[in-house]
């Protein structure tokens, strides 16, 4: 392939391409296929990328700077092809040279497999949060697994899902580059040994397994500063080669169950969302990715220093929920075992290098480990944090003398199991949530015995999103509108749209702003038609809620006020009604029943309506199949209403709302984690707030839930779209298909009390709320002035926001420059 280049000219950038066909296919371009052309384009775009790579890598040694490791289970990257372009600011001289080689530039785009290494929020904020500290120039790692299957691929059959494999890496991933230089070795199992050295004892593992951990680096590149940050994510391979002078050469057993180990061990993501499954292989994940970049992290460390008592001031680990507290343990284990270093040395850096953030309070996400699965997986780990616990007791019963009912709801090993998110409470410099009424809670309720014994590790940092995604690259008519109004200031630091705000009382401007969303919605009508089939009207109200299925997210509200609307229609056929296309998607977890017959729900009553011709076409439903970050960016350029309906409390913050408030969709909503923020900065009177509130949410269920049974009988539209659950309205084959779904709302089931979600105590607000929006519509300058508002409020929403908040606070780095 072709030397460095600086800045890509068409006509070299051309050769290159047609080099790189040659050399990867050994194809000329008429040959060549959309996947080849993509390929092929995307080893010439890296090449620009490495020389960065390289350069940043180099200031960062130069500067000594401090790092922080973003310790993740999961990235939700998306693809990297526009928005590499976008951010080397080489995207039109690509688009021509591709052009004069016969081919569309988006289609090419469209040939790249979405890296899905995440589930959903979690995951995409872990990439937002790349995305920002490599353009705001700090230094920065992710660390996480290559899982060789991202989140499945949903199909829809007859109205359920089908989940099929990820195989995102079938025809190789042009980005990434596999370190084998950097391998290491993971031990499992085994027993813990001592021998004394120097006179005190020395702990090691004996008759472990191992598994040898290869880093693959994936490019993250900044916006337009020449800073590549690494994502650095791990691959198990067996590590016979190791192995091969050890005394246990012969051990074949051994030798077998180490190739098994290391086949599983990085071959899948765990599909849950917002749920702990207490799974043996997802705690060897943990400690598999945690052990590999914490001994590369230490080993690059000592390079540069030969104090390891100072790494504190040169490193820290964010860990991304609890997925990643064995970091805790396995940085005690190498500051004792390996460094030699004394408990309490070992402490005060560990104390000082971990942070954690909390990303729910929803008790089934929390992850508590059974001790007997933890101390023969980890037995070494399991003896620090045993150690840990002892400790950690006796510091609460030095501030609460003889509380022991406070010892009892605070240890780290309880009831025979290890709870993750109180050892990262009790280890780490700083607990933060993820939105303010979420931190609040946090402190208040969920984490409360930790706030009172150390309050001043608690933090909030409101989540936010990169506008160079979600805008620039998801969204160009607009971002371009934008940028000829206001400069591109915007693309790196969004506080800047504010200055939008003039245009709202401009005539010319809301028609063109309006007609950038229009044009928006037509892409995403063709994208309907062309994978659902569906035909719906760019004219209509595109009416959205695009999330992971959850109970607490409320789908199932959505999906019944639809059925209620239909109901209503049916019976008023003259009746006013601006057309709506309601529009879900949503994956669910594999194993989730009740959510994935909620998707059947939404699919049956789709069926129903779409096609009753006596409606004429007032009401679409949509359901897209494979809700991913590449349908989503098409998604949320083309939305009018945000749907962010979540039971209050449960939502620790949310980010698609902020995605569709920055493209100009107001909040259909309730007042529940960053829609609270989202509500302050854009006014009341430009979003539509309904239903109970986090307090009265909190009240009632400590109260012990309520009776929607009064609400079933003392409304009779609620009663008839409930009824048209169990009467086969929508699964006349079968009338006994949704029965699940009408006892969660009316009897509870399997040991639930009724309606834990308030779904029936929350519809008659959602619906007043819906009639609010339509009313709203209808006055179409003040529906273009909303829209606008929200564009121009969404400065505080940036993840670059979040990610200055996290260096100011916890981080403390300091940028660093690349200059070629
Ligand atoms: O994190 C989400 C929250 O629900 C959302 O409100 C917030 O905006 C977002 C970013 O802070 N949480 C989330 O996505 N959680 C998971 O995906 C997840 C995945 C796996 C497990 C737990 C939670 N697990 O225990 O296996």
């Amino acid at each position: 392939m072709a030397g460095v280049i600086k800045k890509l000219d068409k006509e070299t950038l051309k050769q290159e391409i047609i080099n790189n066909l040659k050399t990867l296919y050994r194809k000329d371009v008429s040959e060549a296929t959309l996947q080849m052309v993509y390929q092929a384009v995307a080893y010439a775009v890296k090449e620009d990328v490495i020389d960065n790579w390289i350069a940043t890598q180099k200031a960062y040694d130069k500067a000594g700077a401090k790092k922080v490791y973003y310790l993740s289970m999961e990235f939700l990257v998306g693809r990297a092809l526009g928005n590499t372009m976008l951010a080397l600011k080489e995207e039109d001289v690509i688009r021509e040279a591709v052009e004069e080689l016969g081919f569309d530039l988006t289609e090419i785009e469209d040939e790249e497999r979405d890296p899905a290494l995440g589930n959903g929020g979690l995951g995409r904020l872990a990439a937002c949060f790349l995305d920002s500290l490599s353009t705001l120039n700090y230094p920065a790692y992710g660390c996480g697994i290559r899982y060789h299957y991202g989140m499945f691929r949903q199909k829809i059959e007859n109205g359920y899902q089908k989940e099929i494999p990820d195989d995102w890496l079938k025809n190789g991933y042009p980005f990434e580059i596999k370190r084998d230089e950097y391998a290491c070795e993971v031990k499992f199992g085994g027993y813990v040994a001592t021998r004394m050295e120097n006179g005190n004892p020395h702990f090691y593992q004996k008759n472990y397994q191992s598994v040898r951990a290869v880093p693959y680096d994936l490019p993250i590149v900044g916006y337009g500063n020449h800073i590549v940050n690494t994502l650095r994510i791990w691959d198990a391979e067996a590590i016979t080669s190791f192995r091969l002078d050890s005394f246990d050469r012969g051990d074949y057993q051994r030798a077998v169950e180490e190739q098994n180990l290391a086949r599983t061990i990085s071959e899948v993501l765990y599909p849950n969302d917002n749920h702990y499954s207490g799974k043996e292989l997802r705690l060897k994940q943990q400690y598999f990715f945690i052990s590999a970049s914490l001994q590369t992290a230490i080993k690059k460390f000592l390079q540069s220093h030969d104090n390891i008592r100072e790494l504190p001031n040169y490193v820290v680990f964010q860990m991304n929920d609890t997925h990643p507290t064995v970091a805790v343990p396995e940085l005690m284990r190498i500051l004792m075992d390996e460094q030699g270093l004394g408990w309490e040395e070992a402490w005060a850096i560990t104390s000082k290098a971990c942070a954690y953030t909390n990303h729910t309070i929803m008790t089934e996400a929390l992850e508590k480990w059974p001790i007997e699965l933890f101390s023969r997986l980890l037995p070494r780990i399991y003896q620090i944090v045993e150690e840990i616990n002892r400790r950690f007791l006796l510091e609460i019963e030095h501030k609460f003398p003889g509380d022991q009912a406070r010892k009892d709801r605070m240890a780290i090993i309880h009831d025979g199991q290890v709870r993750m998110a109180f050892m990262a409470c009790a280890a780490s410099f700083s607990i933060n949530g993820v939105a303010k009424i979420h931190t609040e809670i946090l402190e208040k309720q969920t984490l409360r015995d930790f706030y009172e014994l150390s309050p001043e590790k608690f933090n909030n940092k409101t989540n936010g999103i990169t506008q160079r995604r979600f805008l620039l690259h998801a969204n160009p008519l607009l971002a371009d509108w934008i940028t000829e109004r206001i400069g591109d200031k915007w693309i790196t630091d969004l506080s800047e749209v504010k200055k939008l705000g003039v245009y709202v009382d401009d005539k010319k401007s809301r028609q063109e702003y309006m007609n950038i969303k229009y044009k928006n919605k037509v892409r995403l009508a063709n994208y309907i038609l062309e994978h659902n089939g569906i035909v719906v009207d760019p004219r209509s109200i595109f009416d959205v809620q695009v999330k992971r299925l959850h109970e607490y997210k409320r789908q199932l509200m959505n999906i019944l006020h639809v059925m209620y609307l239909y109901n209503k229609i049916k019976d008023n056929p003259d009746m006013p009604f601006y057309p709506h296309t309601f529009i879900f998607g949503a994956k669910a977890a594999a194993g989730y029943h009740r959510a994935k017959l909620t998707i059947k729900l939404i699919n049956a009553v789709a069926d129903v309506i779409n096609n009753d011709a006596s409606i004429n076409g007032k009401i679409k439903v949509v359901f897209i199949e494979d809700y991913c970050v590449s349908s989503a960016e098409i998604i949320f350029a083309a939305a009018d209403v945000s749907e962010q309906i979540s039971t209050a409390s449960k939502e620790a913050s949310g980010t698609s709302n902020m995605k569709f408030m920055l493209n100009g969709a107001p909040t259909l909503g309730t007042m529940d984690g960053a829609n609270i923020e989202i509500v302050k900065e854009v006014g009341e009177e430009n979003a539509f707030i309904f239903g109970m509130s986090a307090e009265e949410v909190i009240q009632l269920e400590q109260n012990g839930g309520y009776n929607p049974m009064h609400i079933f009988n003392a409304d009779q539209e609620i009663r008839r779209v409930l009824m048209q659950l169990i009467n086969g309205f929508y699964s006349p084959d079968d009338p006994e298909r949704f029965r699940d779904i009408y006892n969660s709302l009316l009897t509870g089931s399997n040991g639930d009390r009724p309606d834990v979600y308030f779904i029936l105590k929350d519809f008659r607000a959602y619906a007043e709320a819906h009639e609010r929006v339509d009313k709203a519509y209808a006055d179409e300058e003040n529906w273009a002035k909303m829209c606008m508002r929200n564009t121009a409020a969404a400065g505080p929403f940036s993840s670059d926001r979040t990610i200055e908040e996290y260096v100011r606070d916890i981080w403390h780095l300091k940028k660093v420059e690349v200059k070629l």
